[in-house]
């Protein structure tokens, strides 16, 4: 079900441009330096609702973002990484995990739900079923014909108003770039052991361009940009959850961690000192967001 070649393409860095392949590069890093800041925050019980990290999938959001200039966006749980790669405020996001009237829903809804309307992001809110979201963008684009960008996981892509949405988005050629963020569990369950099919197959046969990649983000930033001229469109991208389900625990050791990779790469490409510097950068800002002083400020501690 995973046979794929994961290997980064090569020369990305050059074949995004420069500029492109470092903002991904730092998209990246601010959310994987926001999510080192909440499990601290989590441990030390400043957090203390549920959360869904997104540590080790960034790369599908920041590519994405850097792809496509301001969708809008109906995004599923695991959405941390989408609302900060987009643009959306760290604070906002740090003040909705801690229940603050500050946070991006007034610190009612928490990590599953993060919602933007504002900062110039457009992006709604997660009800709780998963793939919900996927009808609610499939209806967005038919009103406003805009560009819309649904996010979901391989768990959601089973789901019947899922299917029935590909169809309809097909039928009516609708702007949608429909993306499963296939981290291979729906909590702790493997797609192999739930389904035999493959849902960029599915979304083929209803006529919608389709396509099974991994979560390199040079190959997502150019297949996002080719596959949104043409109507409806699903990337399937694999990528490698680090964290539980919910929670900031961990398994062990993961698969494979496309962060490392995306250095390495630009290393590769004589980019070293200013990706250092990058990734310098958001990690200091990312620790002030997550300061421990302020941390307590906040909660009256
Ligand atoms: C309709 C529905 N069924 C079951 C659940 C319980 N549930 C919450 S998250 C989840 C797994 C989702 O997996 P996936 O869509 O792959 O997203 P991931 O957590 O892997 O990012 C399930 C089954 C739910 N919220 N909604
Ligand atoms: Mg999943």
């Amino acid at each position: 079900m995973r046979s794929h070649n994961f290997a980064l393409i090569e020369n990305g860095p050059a074949l995004v441009g420069e500029d492109a392949a470092l903002e991904i590069f730092r998209r990246v890093c601010r959310t994987r330096y926001f999510e080192k800041g909440l499990v601290r925050a989590v441990k030390d019980g400043f957090v203390t609702a549920p959360v869904y990290l997104s540590t080790g999938q960034e790369t599908v959001a920041a590519a994405l973002s850097v792809a496509l200039p301001r969708p809008v966006i109906f995004a599923q749980h695991r959405c941390h990484g989408v609302y900060l790669s987009f643009g959306g405020d760290p604070v906002r996001l740090r003040d909705e995990l801690m229940g603050l009237p500050t946070g991006t829903s007034g610190g009612r809804a928490g990590s599953n739900c993060v919602q933007c309307h504002d900062d110039g992001v457009t992006m709604h809110g997660h009800h709780g079923l998963i793939g919900e979201n996927v009808p609610l963008a499939v209806g967005y684009a038919l009103a406003s014909r805009e560009t819309t960008l649904a996010i979901f996981g391989d768990g959601a892509a089973e789901e019947d108003y899922v299917l029935s949405s590909l169809g309809f988005a097909a039928t009516h050629r609708l702007p949608v770039l429909f993306v499963c963020e296939d981290n291979n569990l729906s909590i702790l369950t493997t797609v192999e052991t739930r389904r035999s099919w493959r849902v960029s197959r599915v979304a083929s046969a209803f006529g919608i361009d389709s396509e099974d990649l991994s979560d390199d983000p040079w190959t997502i930033y150019l297949k996002a940009k080719e596959l949104t001229k043409r109507g409806p469109a699903l990337m399937n991208i694999y990528t490698c959850r680090a964290n539980w389900h919910v929670g900031v625990g961990t398994d062990g050791p993961v698969e494979w961690d496309r962060f490392l990779d995306v250095k390495a790469a630009l290393e590769h490409a004589g980019l070293k000192d200013k990706a250092e510097g990058i990734e310098e950068a958001e990690r200091h800002s990312m620790e002030k967001v997550w300061d421990q002083g302020q941390l307590r400020r906040l909660s009256g501690r």
